[in-house]
């Protein structure tokens, strides 16, 4: 993958020509490739709950994936997927005492333990992909504010919960509801910063596949994912997918929250990093995007020899169409793996015939079934939400 080339350093513990004998700390170190610097984070196995990941912050955690887990499978296992949270994360959350609230704009507010928002409705299950909103955020140039992410804030997995729908129809919507609201457990770290709370519209929240999730992969979801419960917005980033999900709101006018109102916003029309003054518009449906896994930036391979790549693509908010290998000048048609549904990775395959030409920032292109198409030049924005530009790599046949 483009800037994760693996280094590893031991560092030693005590300095001078004893070093030997002293304990020695064997830390890996990942390079995401971050154009703004610094760029190396540590790969941690410790992280309770988790494989290997990119440590980005411990509190509230920030845990990044490694891109060597796409190039495994289109689902991330539970414990290889990136990890956010705004505010910090409740340690302890007994199962037994929690109840959902359904209130707002509703006939009879109610409270609802695991068990009845489990009997709300049928049990469904959606293969969907959570990508934070400043995914590759750490990519942008000039360099934005907010989490140095790489392209390690995403990853895809199987869903299962009721629909949302089903839940609100406990307390019964009333005429004129606009938005639906979620609250979680967690609170503000700092007094009188806002609560983490995000609204989606009416329509999006009857969706059939908008879900209460209660199990992420088959398994309960772990508490860093937001056990007991969280929303799933197949389509959406995953901002609104609030995690240990405690309250749903229904509300009859706009949502002047925060995080609605003034947060995770894009402008509304294209700015370059001059325009101070702009509109701006909710993040909410994903664009395509696509990577290669099978080689990282750098890479030597067989000049005049056939040469296959791998990797994964997305259609964001629609199903994956297409995706092509670009290069200078010429392009490939890729080959698609097993389609898991409308919001899932898929892997993709090309055989470059043989390899004459340079290779040097060849990238992947996904199109999505609307139209939508990765485009060639970054839509720069102050917070680097919602990257899709193609990403390039440079091969080195020798
Ligand atoms: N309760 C709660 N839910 C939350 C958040 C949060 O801070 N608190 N962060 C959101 C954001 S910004 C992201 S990117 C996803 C991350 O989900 P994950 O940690 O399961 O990967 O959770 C969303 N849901
Ligand atoms: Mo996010």
């Amino acid at each position: 993958m483009a800037g994760s080339t693996l280094t590893r350093r031991a560092l030693i513990a005590g300095a001078g020509g004893a070093a030997l004998a002293a304990p020695v700390l064997a830390q890996s170190l990942v390079d995401l490739g971050l154009p703004g610097g610094p760029s190396l984070r540590p790969l941690d196995p410790a992280f309770p709950g988790k494989g290997e990941m990119i440590v980005q912050r411990i509190r509230p955690p920030l845990l990044e994936t490694p891109m060597d887990v796409f190039r495994e499978g289109v689902i991330a296992p539970n414990d290889r997927m990136f990890v956010r949270w705004n505010w910090d994360m409740p340690t302890a959350v007994k199962a037994a005492n929690h109840r959902v609230a359904v209130g707002g704009a509703v006939n009879t507010p109610v409270s609802l333990t695991l068990d009845e928002v489990a009997a709300a409705g049928e049990t469904v299950e959606v293969v969907a992909i959570n990508q934070c909103a400043g995914n590759g955020r750490g990519l942008s140039e000039p360099r934005v504010t907010g989490t140095q992410w790489g392209n390690g804030a995403m990853g895809c997995a199987k869903w299962t919960g009721v629909r949302l729908r089903d839940v609100l129809a406990k307390a019964g919507v009333t005429e004129g509801a606009k938005r639906v609201r979620f609250a979680g457990l967690d609170v503000p770290l700092t007094d009188g910063a806002p609560q983490f709370i995000k609204s989606i519209p009416m329509d999006i929240a009857l969706r059939d596949d908008v879900l209460v999730a209660w199990a992420m992969n088959g398994e309960p979801l772990p508490l860093l994912h937001g056990f007991p419960l969280r929303i799933v917005v197949p389509g959406w980033f995953s901002t609104y997918w609030v995690k240990m999900l405690s309250t749903i709101e229904v509300l009859t006018g706009e949502d002047d929250s925060y995080y609605v109102a003034k947060s995770y916003r894009m402008p509304a029309a294209p700015i370059t990093p001059e325009d101070k003054d702009f509109a701006t518009v909710p993040i909410t449906e994903m664009p395509p995007r696509a990577f290669i896994t099978s080689h990282a930036d750098g890479a030597v391979v067989a000049q005049g020899q056939a040469l296959t790549l791998e990797g994964i693509a997305m259609g964001g908010a629609a199903a994956l169409a297409r995706v092509d290998l670009v290069g200078d000048g010429w392009e490939l048609p890729c080959t698609l793996g097993p389609d898991e549904g409308p919001y899932a990775f898929r892997r993709w395959q090309v055989t470059v015939p043989q390899v004459t030409a340079n290779l040097a920032q060849i990238g992947v292109r996904a199109a999505n079934i609307t139209g939508a198409v990765q485009p060639e030049t970054l839509a720069w924005n102050p917070s680097g939400y919602a990257r899709n530009v193609i990403e390039r790599i440079t091969l080195r046949p020798q």
